[in-house]
């Protein structure tokens, strides 16, 4: 990604819209139809009450090492059924690439060294699964934020979907966020947790941590990321698997 970031991880050479980009989220969203739709009853209340009272750039709670768990559990697939991914894992992932497209002017196609050097954060925090689990970890990675606008999102897009390498039943797993919490700074692509990198059943090579909703919004085994104007079109409808196999909420704010 020599060419889109700099070595302090600055991007060079494209036009820096993040004020646009960030403004299109919240209010552009709540005007919609099938935005609204999509929140329903409690969850829409939860959605404006957390976006008034904590505000878009609120952070979530962050912790210190020695809050760490000593255990952080596994939960849902711990490793993905397809031969594509499973050839990726016996190469340490090495020719993987994560694509980035959709509603966006440049597709991207990035290897984990490129991943690397786009601006990172590391944060501890704490995961909240609906199970009734919680536990305490340390991951680091790229933001979504710069990554998105290097691929210049269109100002169409409304929705980040990430789509995985594993399914149940068939159903691939995919989730979904609003572009408040796309740009918020916690918001990252884990390649690393607790200092290593991240395993396959934490969901390897990249997994998503978007700190202010439950577990299972963090999508593991990343694969694709794709701007959208609505999530109304793809699979159930609802805009993540657990969304349209069970009803989970779509925003899943804690
Ligand atoms: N691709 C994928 N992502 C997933 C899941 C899954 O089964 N597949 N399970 C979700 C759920 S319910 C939780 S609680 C967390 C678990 O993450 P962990 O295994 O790292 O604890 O991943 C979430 N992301
Ligand atoms: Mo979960």
């Amino acid at each position: 990604m020599s060419d889109l970031f700099d070595r302090r991880g600055l991007m060079r050479g494209l036009a820096l819209t993040a004020g646009g980009l960030t403004l299109a989220g919240c209010d552009k969203l709540n005007g919609q139809p099938q935005f609204r739709e999509l929140l329903k009853g409690a969850e829409q209340l939860n959605y404006k009450a957390q976006r008034v009272v904590a505000g878009r750039d609120a952070l979530a709670r962050e912790y210190s090492r020695l809050d760490l768990s000593p255990v952080f559990r596994v939960n849902g697939n711990a490793m993905p059924a397809s031969p594509a991914y499973q050839q990726h894992a016996a190469s340490n992932f090495a020719d993987w690439r994560l694509v980035i497209d959709g509603l966006v002017a440049r597709p991207l196609q990035l290897s984990l060294a490129q991943l690397a050097q786009a601006p990172q954060r590391a944060q501890i925090t704490m995961h909240n699964c609906v199970e009734g689990w919680s536990a305490i970890g340390g991951w680091q990675g790229p933001q979504l934020g710069p990554l998105l606008r290097a691929a210049g999102l269109s100002t169409r897009a409304n929705f980040i979907v990430f789509h995985c390498a594993d399914d149940s039943g068939g159903a691939p797993y995919y989730e979904s966020i609003d572009l408040v919490d796309a740009f918020h700074p916690q918001t990252i692509l884990a390649t690393h947790m607790n200092g290593e990198r991240v395993s396959i059943p934490h969901g390897a090579p990249v997994r998503l941590r978007v700190e202010r909703q439950l577990g299972y919004k963090h999508a593991k085994f990343v694969m694709r990321i794709e701007a959208r104007e609505r999530l109304d079109d793809l699979y159930g409808g609802k805009g993540g698997f657990w969304e349209d196999r069970a009803d989970y909420a779509w925003y899943a704010g804690i």
